[in-house]
């Protein structure tokens, strides 16, 4: 129990994500799992992906909804890394191969048009520094069975990241209320959940200011050119073999991915 630490956490995810095999909580094996050593696996597990050639795209967000945030019982999102290996060009069917047990969410994606630090950021600010806005679908993954994990598990868990895609219209800050942006969420045609962009802290916008404060606590500027997913919209649904999921948006478009 006492020779666990932020490497072991890394490594033992890591080791999880490359042979698929999802594993028990950490923090219930080991309760010397504080947020501040997952933030540290996290970056210890990001090094490691850049040593293997990955780039920072960007980051997301995790938690964003209270629903989510009541039923995991905390009061505030976590933040993660984004890297090119995570991007799935449009068309590309969900990579099964790669996943353990695949859901998706619909998201407002951010694109950065100048770099971003806190503290001191707030929602109208941290909106002020975006080039443009995208819809996106976030293929989260967890390396615990069944999903179940704390708070500190899923954040040295890079936050369930798995796979993600980004949609084709591009629309200008200044004119899309993004609180009121709204999703379908649809599986095999059928609806299977409906949000509005105030799903997400009130405001995606506020999900970006909560991102550039809490990595600038950290002494990380969120760079221009960064992608930030803001957070599930609605629920993560199961991704099935052979299913088809769409997500369509108010003035973002429309995302349709096929399940592998
Ligand atoms: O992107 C996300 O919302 C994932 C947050 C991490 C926890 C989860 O898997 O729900
Ligand atoms: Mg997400």
């Amino acid at each position: 129990m006492d020779d666990w630490s932020a490497v072991r956490v890394a490594g033992s995810l890591l080791a999880a994500e490359r042979s698929r095999t999802a594993r028990t909580s950490i923090q219930h094996e080991w309760p010397g799992l504080s947020l501040d050593v997952a933030y540290a696996a996290q970056d210890i597990a990001l090094a490691d992906r850049r040593a293997r050639g990955e780039t920072v795209t960007g980051i997301k967000l995790g938690l964003t909804s209270r629903a989510k945030q009541k039923q995991m019982g905390v009061d505030e999102p976590s933040v993660a890394w984004l890297t090119d290996a995570m991007v799935l060009p449009a068309g590309v069917p969900v990579p099964r191969e790669r996943l353990i047990h695949p859901r998706a969410e619909p998201e407002i994606a951010f694109v950065l048009g100048r770099p971003l630090a806190g503290p001191g950021v707030t929602a109208a600010t941290a909106l002020a520094a975006v080039d443009h806005a995208m819809a996106a679908i976030e293929i989260i993954d967890s390396r615990y069975s069944g999903f179940k994990f704390t708070l500190a598990d899923a954040v040295a868990d890079n936050n369930s990241s798995g796979v993600y895609v980004t949609g084709s219209v591009i629309r200008d800050v200044a004119n899309v209320d993004f609180g009121l942006e709204a999703c379908l969420l649809e599986i095999d045609g059928d609806i299977v959940a409906t949000a509005t962009g105030s799903a997400v802290l009130g405001h995606p916008a506020e999900a970006l200011a909560f991102a550039a404060n809490t990595f600038g606590a950290r002494g990380i500027t969120l760079e221009a050119g960064w992608v930030v997913l803001t957070g599930g919209m609605t629920d993560a649904v199961p991704v099935e073999p052979g299913s088809r999921v769409a997500a369509h948006f108010t003035t973002l478009g429309s995302i349709t991915i096929a399940g592998g």
